[in-house]
């Protein structure tokens, strides 16, 4: 029984150690909505993966600030006890859509429930690994001497698959250089849904590079034309976007619309939600891999203390603390060893908060009683 006593949230921001950009945007700085709850004298704390504008899904840090305060909270005060955090979803139906503000709430009862029997979250949640396999996820760069000296840094790091940002304009000339100077390596690519069913010619000359995979190519809601993309490739679809749900990745496996899925606990509404998708992923012998946000501590640890679940088989986009932040808001830092990430072994989430680093960072904040 999880007794909820108060709930904080907090406005960060953190600058990049350097601009990440993509198909949808540049970012100099994080921005992160960070919750926390206390419940029977013990404080967990979730990340919202939400960014500061609607360019990667529908939800913003603002959608999710007021969601989070005006109508969760509400159900969260007149409730006051759940059983596991697994009923949150059911408690927060009644709220449509919103996963990734869900889902900030929900990391938060998954911290305190594991930190309340003293175990790692992973090992509550059942994973199976030690340490986790990392790729890193490589933005969009100002000329390809810059890309291939970029990928060779992360690879002499020892990151184990390198996943290149491409956009009309940005793809084959890029994808090629790398391909041609690193012949064996894991390369994939991520379009961020930045091509259109017409673009597949260009599609078609990516999958002769002998990719992982090619992540989220067309529309960030779409299934159907990934699905006919799909045929057409030999490359593996990945979907990112379009996954929002346990639902949605039924209907993508029911369409052969992907035959990865990259899984982000926030955007499908938690890591219940994740669950269900990584039961269905093994019956369907489909593989997962965790992806990235650009999260703090907070949200770094919970996607390695899932990554640890048997079904997640690929390197994830789980890249050490010093990729994005020079002082991060959580200690300690994760680091790689032999290109993997090890996964903490104290209770919970297995980060604590620096709370001098948070409240430095932080724009505004605002705590209730619950
Ligand atoms: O599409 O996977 C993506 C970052 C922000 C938004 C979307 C994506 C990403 C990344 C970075 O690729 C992953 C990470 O290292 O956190
Ligand atoms: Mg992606």
């Amino acid at each position: 029984m999880i007794k909820l006593e108060r709930m904080s949230l907090f406005l960060v921001e953190l600058p990049l150690v350097s601009p990440f950009v993509t198909s949808f945007g540049e970012e100099r700085t994080k921005q992160a909505l960070l919750v926390s709850l206390t419940a029977d004298g013990i404080m967990g704390w979730g990340e919202c993966v939400a960014g500061s504008g609607p360019w990667y899904s529908p939800e913003t840090v603002e959608t999710a600030r007021y969601v989070i305060s005006e109508h969760i909270r509400p159900l969260l005060a007149s409730h006051k006890t759940l059983e596991h955090p697994s009923d949150l979803p059911r408690l927060l139906s009644v709220i449509r859509g919103h996963p990734m503000a869900k889902a900030a709430v929900e990391a938060a009862l998954w911290d305190i429930f594991a930190r309340a029997q003293k175990k790692p979250l992973y090992q509550v949640l059942g994973g199976t690994k030690e340490e986790v396999p990392a790729g890193v996820s490589v933005g969009i760069q100002p000329d390809i001497p810059t890309l291939l000296s970029t990928v060779e840094h992360f690879l002499a790091e020892g990151y184990q698959r390198i996943k290149l940002k491409i956009k009309p304009g940005w793809d084959l000339e890029p994808v090629r250089a790398v391909r041609e100077k690193f012949p064996d390596i894991l390369l994939s690519v991520d379009a961020n849904a930045a091509y259109k069913s017409a673009d597949w010619e260009t599609l078609r000359e990516l999958d002769r590079l002998n990719l992982l995979m090619l992540e989220q190519p067309l529309g960030f809601d779409d299934l159907l034309e990934h699905a006919r993309l799909g045929q057409m490739l030999s490359t593996p679809i990945c979907l990112d976007e379009s996954i929002d749900s346990a639902h949605r990745a039924w209907e993508a496996l029911e369409l052969s619309a992907c035959r990865i899925i990259n899984v982000k606990q926030g955007r499908v509404g938690g890591v219940t939600e994740t669950l269900k998708i990584h039961e269905l992923a093994m019956a369907k012998r489909i593989p997962l891999w965790c992806g990235g946000m650009l999260e703090t501590g907070v949200g770094r640890a919970l996607n390695v203390h899932l990554a640890t679940l048997p079904g997640f088989t690929l390197p994830n986009d789980i890249s050490a603390t010093k990729r994005y932040f020079r002082e991060d808001i959580a200690d300690p830092p994760f680091e790689l060893h032999n290109g993997f990430i090890p996964v903490p072994k104290r209770p919970g989430l297995g980060v604590e908060i620096n709370w001098d680093r948070l409240l430095r960072s932080c724009t505004w904040s605002r705590t209730w009683k619950l």
